[in-house]
């Protein structure tokens, strides 16, 4: 019970599969846990159909209908949490991201002091293939945004591959994230920055997706702005902190943040 890598998905018939065997034929012992919304194109029944091959390594919850990917990752969080992980993980199913850096990320908590290892396009040896200039400019911008309105020194606060000690998420109240695209993966780094954990952007190669369909859209952006201007807002005006810190009588005494608003950048 050491490593859960959280994927959720909506319709990723073509990647799935593919995705999971590039997990487990990793040199490193991966759990997979799914989280599917009632994908129409049968997703889930994919998945199930490799449990038996996969036994004991291979989870899926099934959900009703698309509810964001906000709510599966904090179901999946939740989930990891219950089963005793000690690194969850969040990754696409789209193959934008590299299984192979799952290990980077991994041994940046494990051996390098990271609470929360953020797999990062925009640090030194990092970057983007293939995706079009429009979408860069706006993964960019929303970034920068970001730095300047919430003062976080993260450089790809929109990140969605990530690694989590698990203290970081029994820390965070997550009844409290109420965010479902973009925004999310703000606010998690945020909650965690802003509770003392210790951030670290470790550099990876992020790919535009080859099969499959985006998710992408007008919503998820504006949800960012509006979000970004909010939790900037909450921060200064309410008790940010504590509504986001879960009560102690909830928590295991092992989550405790252990340094104090670090964010770092790990060279390659
Ligand atoms: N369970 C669940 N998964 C979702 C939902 N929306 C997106 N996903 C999954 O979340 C991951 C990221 O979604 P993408 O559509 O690739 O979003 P993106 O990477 O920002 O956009 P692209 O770069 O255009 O692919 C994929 O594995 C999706 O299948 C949702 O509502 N529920
Ligand atoms: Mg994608």
């Amino acid at each position: 019970m050491e490593k859960l890598v959280v994927i959720p998905t909506y319709n990723e018939r073509e990647n799935i599969s593919n995705i999971l065997h590039a997990i487990f034929n990793l040199d490193e012992d991966f759990h997979v846990l799914v989280i599917d919304d009632g994908s129409p194109d049968g997703t889930a029944g994919i998945v199930k159909e490799l449990q038996p091959k996969f036994a004991g390594q291979l989870f899926i919850e099934e959900r009703e209908g698309k509810l964001g990917l906000g709510t599966a990752y904090i179901h999946g969080f939740k989930w990891a949490i219950e089963h005793g992980y000690s690194y969850i993980f969040e990754m696409d199913a789209d193959f934008s991201h590299n299984p192979h850096d799952l290990s980077r990320l991994y041994s940046a908590c494990k051996n390098e002091g990271a609470d929360l290892a953020i797999g990062s396009r925009y640090v030194k040896g990092g970057g983007v293939v293939n995706w079009p200039r429009n979408r860069i400019a706006l993964s960019k911008g929303a970034s920068l945004y970001t730095r300047i309105i919430t003062w976080m020194h993260v450089r790809d606060s929109t990140a969605g591959f990530m690694c989590y000690k698990k203290e970081v998420l029994e820390t965070i109240n997550l009844d409290e994230i109420h965010f479902t695209g973009y925004a999310f993966q703000i606010e998690m780094k945020f909650a965690a920055w802003k509770l003392g954990f210790k951030l670290v952007e470790v550099p990876i190669i992020f790919q535009d997706r080859a099969h499959g369909v985006s998710k992408m859209n007008k919503g998820i952006v504006k949800e960012g702005i509006l979000g970004v201007l909010k939790l900037r807002w909450h921060s200064w005006f309410t008790n940010y902190r504590k509504r986001v810190k879960k009560p102690y009588n909830q928590r295991s005494a092992a989550a405790e943040p252990i340094q104090q608003n670090n964010v770092l950048v790990e060279s390659k």
